[in-house]
């Protein structure tokens, strides 16, 4: 049997992991191919100057940038089978920036070896379904041979991302105003902009680390302007939060309340879509960035063709344990130790699923509804039982400090739940941590 996963970021990195600790269990595992289309693994934390297309002409996937420190404390996401503790050898502050997340997410992948299941600088550029086989034919290009090849395979597993094709709307007068405008996306270094007047769109995370970066490294004024609703923090005196542009003339802005504002530039903060311009219509997901996920069973399975799998795709408050999650469901699902329903009850258990996340009133309801899907999952398999609950308490907590405090959340520290132990604070408060280093943030 042979398995192909589309990705090498933190989701498809589970899958290789789930795979590889059945097979050290003594379990008999699949031919397992990984096809990753950058250089590197990763995924979106692997990070690279370029923006736009890369080397070889690909889009570059992707859209993290210098400075970047999580955005929830990591006591939410700790891998159960590899805490923080085992890979640094302590315990660490909460929000790790952008490098000390990679040697992390790396240390669990070089240990369990499983690097050379990964092709690198391979693009996938189709993925077919034979009914006549029951077999998929995924069509790749080998970048650094520059070839295009196919292989056949008995199931495939898509764990491509979707925080990288960017949601662009554009606004009357952008043709013509006289500065820069980006998606965020595109955004690398906060200092670009130190002394500018810069307007965001959108209120979701985007908008406000970017708003934080950018008021951190001495930005002259940060403008927030919202679809929906205000993003309603204490900000700083030189952010404001304003309705929904109406349009530019030259460099000044006008907003939906008739206010208006000179800006030197502007950033889309307007969010990502789920794109596969890899799948045909039959196996191509389509889906609004949700907990509850359109025509996947278990948020996995495609309900259509229980031979293909999605990893990730849900937006998330849980990340690298739900994806490990995920991966060890569909590791036992290929593995036959699960059995997967007819396509009538997988349609109904979607219906379900959206009902039950739309049945949710506020961040609360939505983070306890994920916890949940991580424990319904990881209840069917052997990943490591861990306290779900504990983890959702690190986010409440998490959601009062940004209340308290926006510009200081990342001082606190919370108790992991994998080893019971209490994180350091950091030695520095992060507005005044303006090297980003792993040995920075790692100096006692
Ligand atoms: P990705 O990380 O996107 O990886 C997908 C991989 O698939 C990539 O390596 C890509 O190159 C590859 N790929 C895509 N198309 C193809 C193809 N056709 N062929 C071959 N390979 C392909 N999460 C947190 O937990 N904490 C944070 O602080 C945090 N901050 C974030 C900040 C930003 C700016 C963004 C955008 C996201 C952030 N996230 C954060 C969420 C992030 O989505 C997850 O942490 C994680 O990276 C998702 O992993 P993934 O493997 O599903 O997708
Ligand atoms: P999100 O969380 O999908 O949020 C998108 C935001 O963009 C949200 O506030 C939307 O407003 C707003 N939006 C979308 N389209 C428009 C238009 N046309 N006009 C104005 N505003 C718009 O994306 P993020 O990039 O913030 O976060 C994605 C991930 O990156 C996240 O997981 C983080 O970890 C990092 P709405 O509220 O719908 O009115």
């Amino acid at each position: 049997m042979r398995v192909a996963v589309i990705g090498a970021g933190p989701s498809a990195l589970a899958q290789l992991r789930a795979f590889q600790s059945a097979a050290q269990k003594g379990e008999e595992i699949p031919e397992v191919v990984c096809f990753e289309k950058q250089s590197d693994w990763g995924g979106l934390w692997n990070y690279t100057w370029r923006t736009g297309l890369d080397e070889f002409g690909e889009p570059v996937h992707c859209s993290m940038y210098r400075y970047l420190w999580t955005n929830g404390p990591k006591e939410g996401l700790e891998f159960a089978d590899y805490s923080f503790e085992e890979h640094f050898g302590k315990q660490i502050a909460s929000y790790p920036p952008r490098a000390v997340m990679v040697d992390y997410i790396e240390g669990r992948v070089k240990k369990a070896g499983v690097r050379d299941w990964i092709r690198f600088c391979s693009p996938v550029r189709w993925v077919a379904y034979d009914e006549g086989s029951g077999l998929f034919t995924v069509t790749v290009h080998d970048l650094l041979k520059d070839t295009v090849y196919t292989e056949t395979f008995d199931h495939v597993i898509i764990a491509s991302g979707h925080f990288s094709v960017p949601n662009v709307p554009e606004y009357p007068g952008f043709g013509s105003f006289n500065g820069r405008i980006l998606h965020a996306h595109d955004f690398r270094d906060a200092r670009e902009f130190a002394g500018r007047d810069v307007l965001l769109i959108g209120t979701s995370y985007s908008a406000e680390d970017i708003g934080s970066q950018l008021w951190k490294y001495g930005a002259k004024s940060i403008t927030v302007s919202h679809r929906t609703g205000p993003m309603g923090y204490a900000w700083p005196d030189n952010w404001q939060e304003v309705p929904l542009l109406q349009g530019v003339e030259g460099n000044t802005a006008t907003f939906a309340d008739g206010s208006s504002r000179q800006v030197d530039a502007i950033i889309l903060c307007t969010g990502y879509k789920h794109h596969f311009p890899f799948l045909p219509d039959d196996l191509r997901l389509k889906t609004a960035n949700r907990l509850a996920i359109a025509d996947l069973y278990k948020g996995v399975v495609w309900v259509k063709n229980p031979k293909l799998f999605y990893l990730g795709m849900q937006d998330q408050w849980f990340t690298f344990n739900m994806f490990d999650a995920q991966a060890w469901w569909v590791r036992d699902a290929i593995l036959g130790k699960i059995a997967i329903p007819g396509e009538a009850e997988r349609a109904a258990d979607v219906v379900l699923r959206i009902a039950g996340e739309d049945a949710g009133k506020d961040s609360h309801d939505a983070i306890h509804y994920q916890g949940d899907y991580v424990k319904e999952l990881i209840a069917e398999t052997d990943y490591p039982s861990f306290d779900v609950d504990g983890a959702c308490e690190a986010f409440f907590e998490w959601k009062d400090h940004k209340v308290k405090d926006i510009m200081a959340f990342r001082n606190h520290s919370y108790r992991s739940v994998m080893t019971g132990t209490m994180a350091e604070p950091h030695h520095t408060p992060w507005k005044d941590a303006l090297d980003d280093s792993l040995e920075a943030y790692l100096r006692d």
